[in-house]
């Protein structure tokens, strides 16, 4: 086990529920990030004010094999349903803690026996660089191919927000993008509204790199209750954003997940989904997304 006073002060490590192994990092205005290894799943984003910026459902599971309900789940490397579980084997595989400096925590995975049994026997380094600042979360995934023969991946950062209230909320940045409803066979249509609001189940792939989005009216940061999203991709030819929320219908049906918490989330999550890339032997491809808190009370 690593001895974690190693860490330095910034980093705790800890047991969270079930007796999960669990880390935290925390930045000296008092804003603190805190992650399990399973998954490296974030389950916790907080201000300096301890308001919780993440959604995490009050029915998530925590035995190491299900996916956490909530926080910022990692997809790779496949995004939906497919040949491997649905969003692929990152977000319940054991991650290990790669490198700690002052307000930078370094995850890794790497792949395994079991990781090769189900994915082709490729070889990959997953690296998780968790950035955190007074106001702000950075958070950044690189796939590196370390094997000798090429690979396609999907790979999304599937962050849940915490709302006060789903009525109030609004995303500013994705209009003129074309989107994929999966409601509709992934239908392509184009989005007009220059704020975005959720009308009932949303399930949509924005393509065209929204690089800028604003979630307003999330009732969490303080007055002006809103945050920036941030996004950029190398290595690639550009990203997407998925944006959804299960609303009534699909909230009755997953058993992780209140009735009723439909209206305290929504998921805006950049990634690599609408086509799959092809990455060679000793390629790396990285995206990150920063949040920063805004309207925050001074
Ligand atoms: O990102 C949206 C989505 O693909 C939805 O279709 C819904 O399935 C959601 O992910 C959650 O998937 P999960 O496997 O975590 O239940």
């Amino acid at each position: 086990h690593t001895s974690y006073a190693s860490l330095g002060s910034a980093v705790q490590a800890g047991v969270g529920r079930n007796g999960m192994d669990c880390v935290t990092l925390k930045h000296p205005s008092g804003a603190s990030v805190s992650l399990y290894k399973f998954g490296a799943h974030i389950t916790s984003w907080k201000l300096d004010t301890k308001k919780e910026m993440l959604f995490l459902s009050e029915n998530a599971v925590y035995d190491g094999a299900t996916p956490i309900r909530g926080g910022i789940p990692l997809v790779f490397p496949q995004f939906g349903g497919g040949d491997l579980p649905n969003h692929g084997f990152a977000r319940t595989s054991h991650w290990d803690i790669r490198a700690v400096e002052s307000n930078i925590l370094v995850m890794e995975l790497i792949d395994n026996e079991k990781t090769r049994g189900m994915w082709r026997n490729y070889a990959f380094r997953l690296l998780y660089t968790i950035e955190l600042g007074a106001k702000t979360l950075k958070t950044t995934l690189t796939v590196v191919n370390r094997g000798a023969e090429p690979f396609e991946f999907q790979a999304l950062l599937h962050t849940y927000y915490g709302l006060v209230d789903i009525a109030n909320v609004g995303v500013v940045g994705l209009k003129d993008h074309a989107f994929m409803n999966k409601l509709t066979n992934h239908s392509v249509s184009q989005e007009n509204s220059k704020v975005f609001r959720f009308d009932g189940e949303v399930d949509s792939i924005y393509t065209g790199s929204p690089r800028s989005l604003h979630l307003t009216g999330t009732g969490l940061a303080g007055s002006g209750d809103s945050v920036e999203i941030e996004i950029g991709a190398t290595g690639s030819t550009g990203h997407d954003v998925v944006v959804w929320n299960p609303h009534v219908a699909k909230a009755k049906r997953m058993g992780d997940f209140g009735d009723h918490e439909w209206k305290s989330m929504c998921c805006i999550e950049p990634g690599f989904v609408a086509k799959r890339t092809t990455l060679h032997p000793n390629g790396e491809w990285s995206l990150y997304q920063t949040l920063t808190a805004t309207g925050v009370d001074k």
